[in-house]
């Protein structure tokens, strides 16, 4: 017998499969289901990673497609960004050679794993084609008022005068093997340069935004209804928006005018005790004018990452005072460091008895702690010592003495004139500036006269100038791109050089790929209309908040433009976990890479598939990695065998009806399993039926009808996960057509649920402990097994064996067992 190589025939189905053209997605459709994996990061080379995501996003499009959809599964590259423009340093290469010489590698080894996707719709956005509709977007969005250019901090290395990203500020982590995606935002660290390693400055530079904040609000509603996405990541969102409910309170400042300080604590007024501002707070900037101490302050200020900030009781007296609204007392002013300039209104009233960055900032300037909230219970508190930051019964507070703190905050507000309720959010807006040569050019003119001008429509794209390597931003050193004229009054004016932020073009990707050909328009609204939202998104959880904020976010300005009617973009979205080897992610730097292409590509899908939830990480072991290799055997010797029987084949009578029910059975389990995204427990399924099979088989001759109805089923199961092997089965069989293109299978009789039985026959406790960390249960006790009756006793039995102790299984469970077996 020969055994099964899926690099021998892979070539051969790839052929035929292109031919029957299985993977195309009809422009006519009427609503295809759209199953997306996170485009790549054109790094060169398919990684672990993903291979997982695309194993899964592949499976599932695989499995729908069988059920009768119209599938759209495209792919496309994600090609802009640092890393190509490193690369291109170093190998003496272009970013535009060097990727697409990434491209085609990556192109290869996606074929080479059979992923089925369908490449007419392929686009790269470092194609003008694709980014000049960055750029059209851009427009539209300044339009609309939702482009700001403001000086924001940037990372500066003096010494090669140019902007760092994040990424290039040493210290800071290295990434870059994820899944490549470029992530850095500028200016949250301090470090030294990569290039020289002289230390980062921060600089203010005017940059672009989108103003992402409008969209706070709803951003934050929509995370209720989407029932479709991990709790974890919808939670991640909600925390990285950050609402803060509170109120805005006017302090008044005799010579200054007012300023606003925002406080979630409206209670602990009577407790403020001095006043301070974020070091570019508009009042700091005023009192350095007229109070030197201030303004050696802020020279020195400056440079710190808000983390740092928030744990320093650095700041300055400006001896000038505020009025305390409520006791008219004298509350000093400082300027300081914790306050963040963007958080809230950028001041705060400094309660040191209830806040603990007040407390430690009043202990370190010896400022007063008045303790205005004390705790319900008895317990006592000693505020000298820490902040009490808990509710409980106002003190100290003139006529709001006995209130509880909450009562306290609604009476307040509705009785001061200087206080108004206020919502803060923790998100900021989306700085989309890169100082860098590989990405979208901002279509914009400076101009002497007219300011900031936006090109023309008609004039885009602004194309990239050819690449030539220098210190700094490239495209600032080329003064043909540099220099040009105003669109507005034609006098001499310069170009912008920022690139765009690489995630603004994969927040719309997905649009794309419905009409990657559209000349006239980004894509086809109508279309767009029938075939959005993406039905199923699968990538990793870490692009949480960036990505799946952004494109929930050009979604809705999309929709507010008329353009799109889905506002949001993704109805299920599919986090896969990471690939493990050797207790740790697999990673170039760690030296503990397995390529995809070691082990052949089905044993590689058969093995990321098989062996955990798609959400969990799991670890890259040889023995399962042999286990997914044999299984390919063992199918492909039975088939084998079976078809070279055929010719003298003595039937066994009656037809066994147990297979039958097994096979029905199967069917069932793993169309749930499927539905479900549990591949692996699919795979068992499988593998259990052709173990039953195979046992069949050894007892003697079969009967030929069923035991072929078991092969051609097990053969229709395994397509999504090796569609190579299928096919060759599926040939093997005599079976019509091609397998990727053939029926799911039915169950033959109507057969219950036995996904519910399955799940407890196969139960061990390993099963349980995994079936909980996924659900997020924490005790395996609330774990409740329902099993039909007929089924009860040799569940019980299976479980008792796995599971001596018994503490999974339910006591009522083994009270029916008794009950049962008397009866039966
Ligand atoms: C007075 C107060 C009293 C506050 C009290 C809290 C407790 P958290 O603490 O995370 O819930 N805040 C406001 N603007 C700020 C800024 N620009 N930089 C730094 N801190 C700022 O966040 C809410 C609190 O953060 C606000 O409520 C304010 O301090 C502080 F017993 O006001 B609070
Ligand atoms: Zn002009």
């Amino acid at each position: 017998r020969d055994r099964y190589s899926s690099q021998a025939v892979q070539e051969y189905w790839q052929f035929e499969w292109d031919r029957a053209d299985v993977y195309s997605c009809p422009d006519d459709a009427a609503d295809p289901t759209y199953v997306l994996g996170m485009f790549p990061y054109t790094s060169g080379n398919l990684h672990m990673g993903h291979v997982r995501n695309y194993a899964i996003t592949d499976a599932y499009a695989r499995y729908r497609r069988m059920r009768g959809d119209d599938v759209l599964q495209p792919m496309g590259w994600d090609a802009f960004g640092l890393p190509a423009e490193n690369a291109a340093e170093r190998q003496l290469t272009d970013p535009q050679s060097w990727t697409e010489t990434c491209i085609e590698d990556m192109r290869e080894e996606m074929d080479a794993m059979g992923f089925g996707y369908d490449w007419s719709r392929e686009f790269t956005t470092s194609d003008p084609e694709y980014y000049q509709w960055n750029q059209w977007f851009f427009e539209q969005f300044y339009e609309e008022g939702l482009v700001e250019y403001e000086a924001a901090a940037v990372n500066w290395c003096p010494n090669c005068e140019t902007v760092l990203a994040d990424a290039q500020v040493e210290s800071v982590p290295d990434d870059a093997d994820t899944t490549g995606h470029d992530h850095d935002t500028p200016a949250s660290s301090q470090g030294v340069c990569w290039r020289c390693e002289t230390p980062v400055e921060t600089r203010e530079l005017d940059q672009w935004f989108f103003t992402i904040t409008d969209y706070a609000e709803e951003l934050l509603d929509g995370l209720e209804d989407l029932d479709g996405w991990p709790e974890s990541v919808r939670e991640i969102q909600r925390n990285w928006i950050g609402k803060q409910e509170g109120a805005g309170v006017t302090f008044e400042i005799p010579n200054y005018g007012n300023v606003d300080a925002f406080t979630t604590r409206l209670d602990t007024i009577y407790g403020a005790t001095f006043l301070a501002v974020s070091p570019g707070h508009d009042l700091a900037r005023e009192l350095a004018d007229d109070v030197d101490a201030v303004a050696a302050y802020l020279d020195g200020a400056r440079g710190r990452s808000d983390e740092k900030r928030r744990s320093t009781a650095s700041g300055v007296d400006t001896g000038v005072h505020a009025i305390h609204p409520l006791t008219g007392e004298e509350l000093p002013i400082y300027v300081a460091e914790y306050v963040l300039d963007d958080v809230g209104t950028g001041a705060v009233m400094g309660v040191p008895a209830h806040n603990e960055r007040d407390h430690a900032f009043a202990s370190e300037h010896d400022l007063p702690i008045e303790a205005v909230v004390k705790p319900a219970d008895a317990e006592e508190h000693d505020v000298t010592s820490s902040a009490y930051t808990g509710g409980g019964t106002l003190e100290n507070s003139d006529d709001y003495d006995g209130l509880d703190a909450e009562t306290a905050r609604e009476r307040l507000l509705a009785d001061l004139a200087c206080a108004e309720s206020s919502v803060t959010y923790r998100l900021r807006d989306w700085l989309i500036s890169r100082q860098r040569y590989w990405g979208t050019p901002i279509p914009v003119v400076h101009c002497e006269e007219c300011g900031p001008v936006l090109v023309p429509e008609a004039k885009l794209p602004v194309e990239l100038p050819e690449y030539e390597p220098t210190a700094g931003n490239p495209l600032a050193e080329n003064d043909e791109f540099v220099e040009t004229t105003c669109p507005e009054c034609g006098a001499d004016a310069r170009r912008e050089t920022d690139t765009m932020d690489t995630f603004v073009d994969s927040s719309w990707y997905y649009l794309r790929f419905l009409s990657a050909v559209a000349r006239d328009a980004p894509f086809d609204t109508d279309q767009a209309g029938e075939w959005l939202p993406v039905d199923v998104y699968v990538g990793g959880e870490e692009h949480a908040v960036l990505h799946l904020l952004y494109i929930r976010f050009f979604a809705r300005v999309l929709a507010d433009l008329g353009v799109l009617e889905a506002r949001e973009p993704v109805e299920r979205l599919v986090n896969q976990g990471t690939v493990l080897h050797g207790g740790e992610k697999m990673s170039t730097a760690k030296g503990n890479v397995i390529t995809p292409h070691e082990y052949g590509p089905e044993t590689t899908r058969l093995f990321v598939l098989g062996a955990a939830h798609p959400r969990q990480d799991f670890e890259w072991t040889a023995k399962d990695v042999s286990s997914a290799y044999d299984l390919q055997q063992q199918l492909y010797g039975m088939v084998q065998a079976f078809t070279e029987r055929e010719t003298d084949r003595s039937e066994r009578e009656p037809r066994d009806d147990y297979l039958d029910r097994e096979i029905d059975r199967t069917i069932a389990a793993t169309t749930a399993e499927f539905e479900a995204f549990r591949f692996h427990r699919a795979i068992s399924e499988i593998r259990s039926l052709a173990g039953v099979l195979g046992q069949y088989a050894e007892a003697g001759p079969v009967h030929d009808t069923v035991y072929r109805r078991g092969l051609e089923t097990i053969t229709a199961l395994i397509v999504p996960i090796t569609p190579y092997l299928a096919e060759e089965l599926w040939n093997r069989l005599r079976c019509d057509g091609l397998a990727v293109e053939a029926d799911w299978p039915e169950p033959a009789a109507t057969v219950g649920d036995y996904r519910i039985e399955r799940s407890l026959i196969e139960t061990t406790r390993a099963d349980v402990r995994d079936i909980c960390e996924v659900a997020g249960i924490d005790d395996p006790g609330e774990i409740t097994l329902v099993v039909a009756p007929a089924w009860k006793y040799r569940a019980y039995e299976t479980v008792r064996q796995a599971d001596p102790e018994g503490a999974v299984v339910s006591q009522a469970l083994e009270d029916d067992r008794v009950a049962d077996h008397r009866d039966a």
